[in-house]
């Protein structure tokens, strides 16, 4: 009887401590390659929608002086996709997105389907293939961003993604209005912690629950 008592408030415990535990953990982009079909400038390559620039998008830090716009420029044949490799599989919680500004803000990704695979061997491009599945069952509608060059901007998404997943691809349908193609200017994925994490505070709590007990009994 003590025994199933013990053990019922260290189930408690473990729920408990599980949400406190999912405070989520940015994966560091250095392990992270993309792949597209298109990169409407070399200075707009899809790798800099990664690169951990652009944060804020201020006009004259993403496109004066500098070598790079830090953001993903796609070409405006629709659709146009980028897929980002994490680098290895990870449990992730969340894909944050600094959407696009450009023009009078229009050039912000608009409605884009989600596609996630743990296989890196998945296709771009080629979504209906049995290694992607997609997240929801429509295009999400991401936020347009800022009005005119001159943010500064804030993240424009926090899309949930309860998935284990290596390759994440965004499958961009159009944009704001902007005649140039869709303008990400960066993407960044929270995971969840290790499981081990979570089992040892767990543990940790299981022993802690014990020794109460035992002193109490
Ligand atoms: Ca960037």
């Amino acid at each position: 009887m003590k025994y199933t008592i013990v053990f019922a408030a260290a189930a408690g415990l473990v729920l408990a401590l599980a949400p406190a535990a999912r405070a989520g953990l940015v994966i560091d982009n250095t392990g992270i390659t993309v792949t597209t079909d298109s990169e409407r400038y070399a200075e707009h390559a899809a790798i800099f929608a990664v690169d951990g620039s652009n944060f804020t998008g201020v006009y004259p830090d993403e496109l004066a002086g500098s070598p790079t716009w830090g953001a993903w420029l796609g070409s405006n044949s629709y659709p146009t996709w980028i897929s980002v490799n994490l680098g290895g599989i990870h449990d992730l919680e969340m894909m944050r997105v600094w959407n696009g500004a450009g023009g009078s803000g229009d050039r912000s990704a608009r409605e884009v389907e989600i596609y996630y695979s743990a296989d890196p061997t998945a296709p771009g491009g080629s979504f209906g293939d049995a290694k992607w599945t997609q997240l929801g069952t429509a295009a999400y509608t991401f936020t347009a961003r800022g009005a005119g060059y001159n943010g500064p901007y804030l993240v424009s998404d926090e899309i949930d993604m309860t998935v284990t997943a290596q390759l994440v691809a965004l499958n961009v349908l159009n944009n704001y209005g902007d005649g140039y193609g869709p303008h990400i200017s960066e993407l960044q994925f929270i995971e969840v912690p290790e499981p081990a994490t979570v089992a040892l505070l767990s543990i940790g709590g299981l022993g802690m629950l014990i020794r109460r007990r035992r002193r109490w009994s």
